[in-house]
C-alpha cells in the first residue's frame, strides 16, 4: 500500500522517533509499504516518520553500477546507532519531504553503524560514500531534522522564500 508522504513544513517531521521493540507482521507490512511508497515517488531513501510513523526505521535502495535500482540492494535499517564516523563528503541532497529542492550538505564519508533487520537480528556494518550520506540523512529524520537545517543562514533564507512562493502557487 502506498502511504502519504508528509512534506515540509508539516510539524510531524520534527518529532523524535522511538525504538522498535516488536518485530512482527505489522512491522513487515510497514517496511513493505515504505518500499512501495519510496519507489512510487522515485526516492532512494525513506524514514518511517515521512509516512507519519514515529519509529526508528529507515530504508535505503541506491542505484547500482548498471544504473538500476534493484530490490536485492535494499537496506532495511531499524534502531540504528552510529558507533564511529570520520572523513568528510559534500553531496547535493534532496528529500521526498522537500520535493524539488536540492542543495549541498557536508557529512561524514565513513560511518560504522549497529542496527537491527526486520527479524530483529543485530547487524554491524560500515558504510562509505553515498550509502554513508543516505544513512546519516535518514537518521536525521529519526531525530526530527531535515537536511535544509544544515544550510547556511543565507541559503536557508533563500529556500524559505522559494518554498513560500511554491506553496502559495499550489493553492
Ligand atoms: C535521501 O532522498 C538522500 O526533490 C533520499 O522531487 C539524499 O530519495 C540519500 C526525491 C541524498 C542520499 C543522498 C527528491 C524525489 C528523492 C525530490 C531521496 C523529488 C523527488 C529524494
Ligand atoms: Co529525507
Amino acid at each position: 500500500m502506498i502511504r502519504k508522504i508528509f512534506t515540509y513544513p508539516d510539524k510531524i517531521l520534527r518529532e523524535v522517533s522511538k525504538d522498535v521493540e516488536v518485530f512482527d507482521e505489522s512491522l513487515h507490512r510497514l517496511l513493505d509499504d515504505m518500499y512501495e511508497t519510496m519507489m512510487e515517488y522515485q526516492g532512494i531513501g525513506l524514514a518511517a516518520i515521512q509516512v507519519g510513523v514515529t519509529q526508528n526505521i529507515l530504508i535505503i535502495n541506491l542505484v547500482n553500477e548498471n544504473g538500476e535500482q534493484d530490490k536485492s540492494d535494499l537496506y532495511e535499517i531499524i534502531n540504528p546507532v552510529i558507533l564511529e564516523k570520520d572523513g568528510a563528503i559534500v553531496y547535493q541532497e534532496g528529500c521526498l519531504s522537500v520535493p524539488g529542492y536540492y542543495d549541498d550538505v557536508q557529512r561524514a564519508e565513513h560511518i560504522k553503524v549497529t542496527y537491527q533487520n526486520r527479524e530483529g537480528k543485530t547487524i554491524n556494518r560500515e558504510f562509505r560514500g553515498l550509502m554513508a550520506i543516505a544513512v546519516q540523512h535518514e537518521m536525521d529524520h529519526l531525530q526530527g531534522h531535515l537536511f535544509i537545517e544544515k544550510l547556511s543562514y543565507l541559503k536557508r533564507k533563500k529556500f524559505e522564500k522559494e518554498w513560500k512562493k511554491k506553496l502559495k502557487n499550489s493553492k
